[in-house]
């Protein structure tokens, strides 16, 4: 072989920049499942078996194809590191050159440059151009600029794709973002479709029978597996969102419900993440639902925007930050994680479901992970390593870049406002509006103080009042803090002592929230 085309477990596309001139005649596809890649934090066992099986099925693809692989699988040839892998792959092989795509994470990165050295080869990174901005786009977009707004980042990708554009570049609807339309609460009657799920395969079977002896410090259930593994399953799951789910996605975009783990979300990050949905074909996917009368405006502009927006731009925003992103820690918080996180049980009604589920399912929809579970992480000031770990670990979708700027910049403003114009801080009271959660709650969202007083409104006050020379001098905060000071003495003394009482309670024995009522 002349050269080793490198493939990781989130770069399964066909059209993949490192396997664009590959040649089945004098190329080596080398694929590997390292012991390193399912310890660095403790997986969601469905996160290990979609990874796992998705490459093995794309490891499959390629054969097909013609080509021939050096597959490391965990079972028969047991790998500690793509550095050990490849070490054996190249003794046997000895091959001058290697050409891979560029990594989703830092840790990678900084891994896969050892390679030249050490093995003496020529080495190759090509960009991943999967995605729709290349990375020196959010550079320029960066480098004049004090604050890095999703918004404008988004306005520049909706220009350069023409996707929701008019011919004389205006947005289509004449208006660039749907947000004040897609907050509504999912009403009583409204049951959202289930999400499509497939039946594991053989290749899946064997995954999912092995995985939780195989991976005794991994978590969660395997039960509820019913995710795609293959590109054409993916296309499935994407054909259904658009026809069953798209419709009411922009409504109940940030409603949360008891009724249903998904409401009317998508569930394809996995999918695009690991490379089976690439980015631009489920946006035109969408787009192409609002121009044949499918979908409206708000839902298919807010679902595009998730995706040209929301992810092109974490992205660029992982990278441009550099390494150091990992230690920001703008508040200082450092209280370890209660244990409920690692279990659901607490009696936190929104809590346990936003935790519970992502335990079941290895998913949890946006605004449970960023106003149910975020919110109460940056309330209650837990620390923001163990946090972002917590993160990385329990979701399908969870890869570093993505990962890390949504829960540390988004969720705990630990990056002191580059990301988020202010703290996604949140009472009961929002939460109330969002959910159904509170009505079979034990603490009422309407109380501030007492024993049944929602655990989120003292924590409220509390975070702001004790974050004031950090954030009192925000504009977009100027509102609670003057509410915040108008209130009377003995009524911010007693939100304090309301909301101490509870963080010391959770910091002397956290099982004390655990869920009373069944
Ligand atoms: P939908 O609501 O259907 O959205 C459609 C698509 O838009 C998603 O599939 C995803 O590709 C993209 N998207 C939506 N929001 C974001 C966002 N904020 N950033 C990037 N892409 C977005 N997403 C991940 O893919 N991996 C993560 O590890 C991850 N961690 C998160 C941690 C926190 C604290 C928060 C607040 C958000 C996180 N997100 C992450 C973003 C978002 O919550 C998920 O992408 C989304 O919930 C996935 O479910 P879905 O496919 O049903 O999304
Ligand atoms: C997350 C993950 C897991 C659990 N397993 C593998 C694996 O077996 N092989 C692999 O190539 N990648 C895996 N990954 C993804 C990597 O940890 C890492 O996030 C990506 O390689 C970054 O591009
Ligand atoms: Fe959550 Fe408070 Fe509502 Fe209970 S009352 S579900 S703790 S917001």
């Amino acid at each position: 072989f002349s050269t080793i085309r490198f493939v990781l477990g989130d770069q399964l596309s066909p059209n993949l920049s490192s396997l664009q001139d590959a040649n089945p005649k004098t190329d080596l596809i080398v694929m590997a499942e390292p012991f390193a890649e399912a310890t660095y934090v403790p997986h969601h066992r469905q996160k290990i078996v979609l990874i796992l099986s998705a490459m093995r099925h794309f490891a499959d693809e390629l054969r097909s194809k013609g080509f021939k692989i050096d597959y490391f699988d965990y079972q028969t040839r047991p790998t500690k590191s793509f550095t050990d892998a490849l070490h054996t792959a190249i003794d046997r092989h000895k091959v001058p050159k290697l050409v891979i795509t560029e990594p989703g994470e830092w840790r990678v990165l900084d891994e896969i440059n050892t390679w030249a050295s050490e093995f003496g080869l020529d080495l190759e990174i090509r960009p991943d151009d999967r995605f729709f901005a290349p990375l020196s786009a959010f550079d320029n977009f960066a480098k004049d600029r004090k604050e890095l707004r999703m918004e404008y980042f988004y306005r520049g990708l909706r220009r350069q794709t023409g996707i929701l554009m008019e011919p004389d570049g205006k947005p289509v609807g004449g208006q660039w973002n749907f947000d004040h339309d897609n907050r509504k609460r999912l009403p009583d009657g409204t049951n959202p479709p289930a999400p499509k799920t497939f039946p594991p395969d053989a290749i899946t079977r064997t995954l999912l029978e092995r995985v939780t002896d195989d991976f005794p410090d991994a978590l969660g259930a395997v039960a509820s597996f019913g995710w795609a593994a293959t590109r054409q399953d993916a296309l499935a799951a994407l054909d259904h969102f658009i026809t069953t789910r798209l419709p009411h996605f922009g409504d109940y975009q940030d409603a949360m419900t008891t009724k249903s783990a998904t409401v009317y979300h998508s569930l394809i990050s996995p999918y695009i993440n690991i490379g089976l949905l690439l980015p631009d074909e489920v946006c035109r996917a969408a787009e192409r639902a609002y121009y044949n009368g499918k979908a409206p405006l708000n839902a298919v502009e807010g679902f595009i925007r998730q995706i040209l927006g929301w992810r092109e731009y974490v992205r660029g925003l992982y990278w441009f930050m550099g390494r150091d992103y990992t230690s920001r820690n703008h508040f200082d918080a450092q209280r370890p994680l209660p244990a409920f996180f690692w279990d659901g049980d607490v009696s936190l009604n929104c809590l346990k479901h936003a935790i519970g589920e992502t335990l079941e399912h290895a998913y949890a929809h946006h605004i449970q992970r960023l106003m149910v579970i975020g919110n109460f992480a940056l309330l209650t000031g837990l620390s923001v390593k163990e946090v972002c770990d917590w993160y990385l670990a329990v979701y399908i979708d969870a890869f570093e870049w993505v990962e890390l700027p949504n829960t540390l910049g988004m969720a705990l403003y630990a990056d002191g406002g580059i990301m988020a114009s202010k703290p996604y801080a949140g009472s009961g009271k929002y939460i109330d509006r969002m959910s159904d959660y509170c009505a079979d709650c034990q603490y009422n969202p309407r109380k501030n103080t007492g024993s049944d007083a929602c655990p989120f409104n003292a924590l409220y006050w509390h975070f702001l009042d004790r974050n004031f020379d950090k954030l009192g001098n925000n504009p977009r905060l100027g509102m609670p803090y003057r509410n915040w000071a108008r209130m009377k003495d003995n009524d911010k003394r007693a939100l304090i002592a309301q909301a101490e009482t509870f963080l010391s309670k959770l910091d002397r024995d956290d099982t004390g929230f655990k869920d009373r009522q069944g």
